[in-house]
């Protein structure tokens, strides 16, 4: 099962490593044969090649839309070596065996996030590439197909250990990985034109990433694990720069997702917000007049758990802030952009990251996300609900005062970023007490206070801020026991969707209890 390489085929758009590939299997006697760019690229490099319209009888034309779509070469990669009939049919119809094909694509994904027009995109859609690729692939019993670069020295490799030959093993691993090209990118492909012509239901859709880095281990030590791009354009982890510090984790590119994911709500124009992140749910946000004020008054909500955590921002790290941050152990920091100023503080603590994104995402924007279950993934539209002040229904007979309304939905937008039961307490734009994960919304409300009032002691406050503060339920409350878990921490206004069979005894104790309630008509559970 091992097969000398006679004959290659080349066909590359990215050009890197390509001499010398080509100079490596012309010293072992493979003859080369390559379409226009490719061609000359190695006739330069004084390789001497055999250019496919030669063997075709057929010009490259119609702007090279038609350049290997021909059966002498389709004939070469899938003719069965094995076969009489195969064999019989090359011969008359003069078609020679292609041993190796070398492809990769048209820049499609890469034309794409540059925003290239839409004509432009579609000119980049590679076919006689993915047809080569597919019918070399499926003759792996005879032929050995390379779509990425990265696999040049793999082949060589594997000739100089194999006596100049290719082994079966290879051959179908190599085919393997050129089907996971193809499909990825006929997926990027579906996907572009989905955005173009703004289908947002997740049926007929096909997914599927371009691997961006492999991970030193996921979740766990134990666990391998990739980090794949969608080649979406949204700014955000999948496309920021790293300015310094190791290697992302998984967990790190988790976390730093649902940071920046939760400062993009809040809009740079009214002014800086700061969130801080641990194990992908807020142990602190905040807005403030300037970032630095912004970070302090969020690192105040909890700062034990800020230890070790991840940071964003929704407008530029100046100095003042970067000096703050430095003052404990950050794993990560993500904002738009950040000042020399900053970077040069942070270059200062090697193991901090400092990621720029050159802006934020819209909040507002549709797409998809993902769910793996056992046997398949659930997929849903992206959770961009919002809520402004026309959409709020107060129930209650006090109305909420300004600043209430403020807080109100303020800690309704984080509590979005929380993971259910969510309780958000908010003052004056800042959470205070932060109750996720719960499994009981009772038991989410006692959580926040009672963080509230550890801090207060660290804060060495006379009491919890959590006292007068707004509070936000990611749903409704099923019972009464959440209102009078909530009166009892002091609060003094409730934000929640409603909708519960129970809201009339809900609205009866809040009003007993001297409280503000707001209904939002829609839920943001997160699991
Ligand atoms: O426009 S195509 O879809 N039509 C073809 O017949 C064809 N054959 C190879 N594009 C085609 N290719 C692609 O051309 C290859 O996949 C490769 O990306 C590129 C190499 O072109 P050149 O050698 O001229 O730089």
């Amino acid at each position: 099962d091992r097969i000398p390489l006679k004959r290659a085929l080349i066909s590359v758009s990215d050009k890197t490593g390509l001499v010398e590939f080509a100079r490596a299997l012309a010293a072992r006697g493979v003859e080369l044969l390559s379409t226009g760019g490719t061609a000359r690229t190695l006739r330069q490099a004084g390789l001497t090649v055999v250019d496919v319209a030669d063997v075709t009888g057929f010009p490259e034309m119609m702007d090279g839309r038609v350049k290997t779509l021909h059966p002498v070469v389709h004939g070469g990669l899938l003719a069965l070596r094995d076969n009489q009939e195969h064999m019989a049919a090359a011969k008359t119809h003069d078609i020679d065996m292609i041993d190796l094909l070398v492809v990769n694509l048209y820049p499609f994904e890469e034309t794409v996030a540059k925003g290239a027009a839409y004509d432009d995109c579609i000119e980049n859609i590679d076919i006689g590439g993915p047809a080569m690729i597919r019918a070399a692939a499926k003759n792996h019993a005879f032929v050995t197909v390379v779509v990425d670069v990265e696999d040049y020295s793999a082949v060589l490799a594997e000739l100089d250990r194999n006596d100049d030959r290719i082994s079966y093993p290879f051959r179908q691993r190599q085919a393997q990985i050129a089907y996971a090209r193809t499909a990825a990118y006929d997926a990027a492909v579906s996907t572009w034109m989905a955005n173009a012509i703004g289908e947002e239901t997740p049926r007929r859709r096909t997914f599927a990433g371009k691997l961006a880095q492999g991970l030193r281990y996921g979740e766990n030590p134990h666990q391998a694990a990739a980090f794949y791009t969608d080649g979406s354009a949204r700014p955000g982890v999948a496309t920021a720069r790293q300015w310094q510090g190791k290697e992302l984790s998984y967990n790190n590119i988790n976390d730093t997702d649902a940071a920046f994911e939760l400062v993009a709500e809040f809009d740079p124009s009214e002014g800086p917000a700061v969130a801080i992140i641990k194990h992908a749910n807020p142990c602190g946000v905040a807005r403030g007049t300037s970032a630095v004020e912004a970070y302090k008054r969020a690192f105040d909500c909890d700062r034990t758990s800020a230890f070790g955590g991840i940071i964003a921002l929704n407008t530029v790290l100046d100095g003042e802030t970067a000096h703050a941050i430095t003052e404990i152990f950050t794993e990560v920091v993500i904002a738009p952009d950040a000042t020399d100023e900053a970077k040069e503080i942070f270059a200062a603590k090697k193991n901090l990251r400092l990621l720029t994104t050159g802006g934020l995402p819209d909040p507002a924007a549709p797409g998809l996300s993902f769910r793996q279950v056992a046997g398949g993934f659930l997929v849903q539209g992206r959770d961009n609900g919002r809520i402004l002040r026309p959409d709020l229904k107060v129930v209650t007979k006090r109305q909420p005062s300004e600043d209430e309304l403020n807080d109100l939905l303020f800690a309704w937008t984080v509590a979005k970023h929380v993971k259910s039961n969510a309780i958000v307490y908010a003052r004056d734009l800042a959470t205070v007490g932060i109750g996720a994960g719960q499994m009981s919304r009772v038991d989410s409300t006692r959580i926040g206070k009672r963080k509230s009032e550890d801090m207060a002691e660290v804060l060495g406050l006379s009491q919890a801020l959590t006292i007068g503060s707004a509070v936000a339920s990611d749903a409704f409350f099923p019972f009464a026991d959440g209102i009078e878990a909530l009166a009892e921490a002091g609060a003094k206004a409730v934000i929640q969707p409603g909708g519960s069979m129970r809201d009339a005894e809900v609205i009866e104790t809040a009003d007993r209890l001297g409280l503000a309630m707001v209904f939002t008509g829609q839920r943001h559970f997160r699991h």
